[in-house]
């Protein structure tokens, strides 16, 4: 994966992952020198350390950040930049170009199972282990929020509201918008009962949305994961045969997390990782009619 990297000292070259890179930094080099590695490591470059008789020379990207996020441009992949960058967490994102099939390379295989976008592996978890990792966007935005004690209230009851709302997104809310686009955008053919059905209840559960949020600003307490796992569902509602002027509230909360600075960095990386937004024939063969392997 890129985050290999080769670590030469007198011995003969050996390939390492960045997280042990990362142990062998803490483990055998003091601040100082660290940070010399560190900056040594920024690039495609080998040199002689200060102090200690090393050459290091890098592949790829270096030093792995506290979280490695295996993201593409989707909306699921957008709910976990989002927090991210909510929290200021330092990330390095891997690109799985799902249209070509980067989901079912074997490495990313053995932390998603299900070759499924996003997932993430944290190099420094709470109990000072190996790397945690963790797929699926609701379980990895409970496992950052519970990390960083960030936008997941701690006592129980608001605890219950957010996470309600979050497994009410992943439960109804993105797999029915994600057929409603199947079948309104993508299919071969058009099918008007599966694009009325997805539309209806996509409708629908704008509709409840709606309702919860008439007496408060967000859907449980303050801004939360149960949010960010909504917003990315809602930016296509165009595409969705939506219109927000429909669902008053919904859209005061849509524009409010619309203007948020973090998630319009989120959106802005989004970009740089892939400009392009359409689906091509062969990414279709790619995501389409996956049988089992
Ligand atoms: N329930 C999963 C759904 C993830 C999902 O459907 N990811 C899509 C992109 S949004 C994907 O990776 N598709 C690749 C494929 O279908 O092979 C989650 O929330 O993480």
């Amino acid at each position: 994966m890129r985050n290999l990297a080769c670590l030469c000292l007198s011995h003969p070259l050996q390939t390492y992952t960045s997280w042990e890179l990362r142990k062998f930094v803490s483990g055998h080099l003091d601040g100082y020198l660290g940070q010399v590695l560190d900056s040594t490591l920024a690039g495609e470059n080998s040199g002689k350390l200060l102090g200690i008789n090393a050459k290091v020379s890098v592949k790829f990207s270096g030093l792995a950040a506290m979280i490695d996020l295996y993201y593409w441009t989707t909306p699921n992949g957008h709910k976990i930049t989002i927090f991210l960058e909510e929290a200021e967490i330092p990330y390095t994102i891997h690109p799985i170009n799902i249209g070509e099939g980067d989901q079912f390379q074997p490495e990313f295989l053995k932390i998603s199972p299900n070759n499924r976008i996003p997932a993430i592996a944290d190099n420094e978890p709470v109990d000072g282990g190996e790397p945690i990792s963790v797929f699926e966007s609701g379980a990895i935005l409970e496992y950052l929020a519970e990390k960083t004690g960030k936008l997941l209230p701690l006592e129980i009851r608001d605890r219950y509201e957010a996470l309600q709302w979050l497994y009410w997104q992943m439960g109804g809310l993105g797999p029915m918008l994600g057929q409603n686009h199947h079948f309104s955008k993508y299919a071969p053919e058009k099918i008007p009962y599966a694009i009325e059905r997805y539309v209806k209840e996509t409708s629908r559960l704008y509709g409840v949305l709606d309702k919860r949020l008439a007496d408060r600003e967000y859907a449980a307490g303050d801004y939360s994961i149960a949010d960010i796992a909504c917003y990315p569902w809602i930016v296509p509602y165009e595409a969705q045969g939506q219109n927000l002027d429909d669902f008053p509230n919904l859209k005061r909360w849509f524009e409010a997390i619309q203007a948020r600075p973090a998630v319009q960095r989120a959106y802005a990386k989004a970009q740089e990782v892939n400009s392009n937004n359409t689906m091509s024939n062969e990414a279709k063969k790619v995501l389409f009619g996956q049988d089992k392997r």
